[in-house]
């Protein structure tokens, strides 16, 4: 019988030669990353920064399975700057590597640089966040969780707690970004629908622990305790705000209710001390679905345009058993 590699080469020159995808095919043809003549693929990242604990795991989920699977990995970090990821591909396709990861910061902007991607037949896989273009086939899937499922999962929360009455606030992520548009789309789904709540103020935290306690100081100094429960885009801001909350003399997760999304273990640990009051997880270990996806594409494969992770929350009486457990 012929290697297992030899048959993945076999399919991507196939692929190759009629210019398209081939059809599904060995599974196991897609598990070994060395090339023709034993070279190894060469896999580019184009990280957003680390402004969350959610990211940095990321970031962390990828390098341990590039080294696992001996994949040489080359890692850019955009520091926040969205135009800085667009030069880390020009220097991917530059340097000619086999594929592309791309975490995007915002979903706008991205059609020319995929387009050069293409034109190079580099595949671009796109991880945790969507983006806005015409043509979709500029990147091969997107990787990622239901945003807009999050954010109804936290709205459904919130409407249950306040029981239906009561002034919300909420903290944004990214401006532009995909999970910040869809987890108040989500929540707004949800507690719209019900004529006593209000979300009454509204502002980007950046996703960071900083924005977070900054954006929920200005809250307070306007609203102080009309506020009855904030609604974070993610864990970082919701450290954040609790601190603001309790350095205003304020009780977080009694006077009131704290709900974010991501999961990570400083936040489940929240739960824990009662300081909030749920969390949506969000899985930020991309990784090994990151390069099987790469090594299916190159091996011919036609994959879906979106795979979506599973997920679950968290509330006060299941993160004590859940927290040991936290990966990140
Ligand atoms: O929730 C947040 C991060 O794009 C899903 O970005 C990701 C989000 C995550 O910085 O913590």
């Amino acid at each position: 019988m012929k290697s297992y590699a030899y048959l993945g080469w076999m399919a991507l020159l196939g692929a190759a030669l009629v210019g398209g995808c081939g059809k599904s095919g060995d599974e196991a043809s897609s598990n070994d990353p060395s090339k023709p003549g034993g070279k190894k693929l060469v896999v580019g990242f184009s990280q957003i920064g680390s402004e969350s604990d959610w990211r940095k795991a990321e970031t962390s989920s990828v390098k341990e399975e590039a080294q696992k699977r001996g994949i040489t990995l080359k890692f850019d970090d955009a520091q926040q700057n969205q135009d800085g990821q667009v030069k880390a591909i020009r220097s991917f396709i530059a340097q000619k590597v086999d594929a592309i990861l791309l975490a995007p910061k915002t979903e706008a902007g991205w059609e020319p640089v995929l387009k050069e991607a293409k034109a190079a037949h580099i595949p671009v896989i796109l991880m945790d966040r969507g983006i806005a273009v015409s043509d979709d086939s500029l990147y091969t899937t997107l990787i990622g969780s239901d945003f807009i499922e999050e954010g109804r999962k936290a709205g459904q929360f919130v409407a249950d707690a306040l029981k239906g009455k009561g002034n919300i606030v909420e903290i944004e992520g990214h401006v532009g970004s995909a999970p910040a548009i869809d987890r108040k789309k989500g929540f707004h789904d949800v507690v719209d629908k019900q004529p006593g709540l209000k979300v009454i103020l509204a502002q980007s935290g950046d996703f960071t622990l900083v924005g977070g306690k900054q954006v929920m100081e200005a809250f307070l100094k306007a609203q102080g305790k009309n506020i009855n429960a904030v609604y974070c885009h993610n864990d970082d801001e919701a450290l954040g705000a609790i601190q603001a909350i309790t350095e205003a003399g304020l009780k977080p997760g009694k006077d009131m209710i704290v709900v974010s999304i991501d999961g990570t273990k400083k936040a489940v640990q929240a739960l824990v001390d009662g300081k909030e009051n749920y969390v949506v997880e969000c899985n930020p270990l991309l990784g090994p679905q990151g390069f099987d996806a790469i090594q299916a594409v190159l091996a011919g494969k036609t994959l879906a345009k979106k795979i979506v992770s599973k997920e679950t929350t968290f509330d006060q009486t299941s993160a004590a058993k859940a927290l040991p457990d936290r990966q990140y």
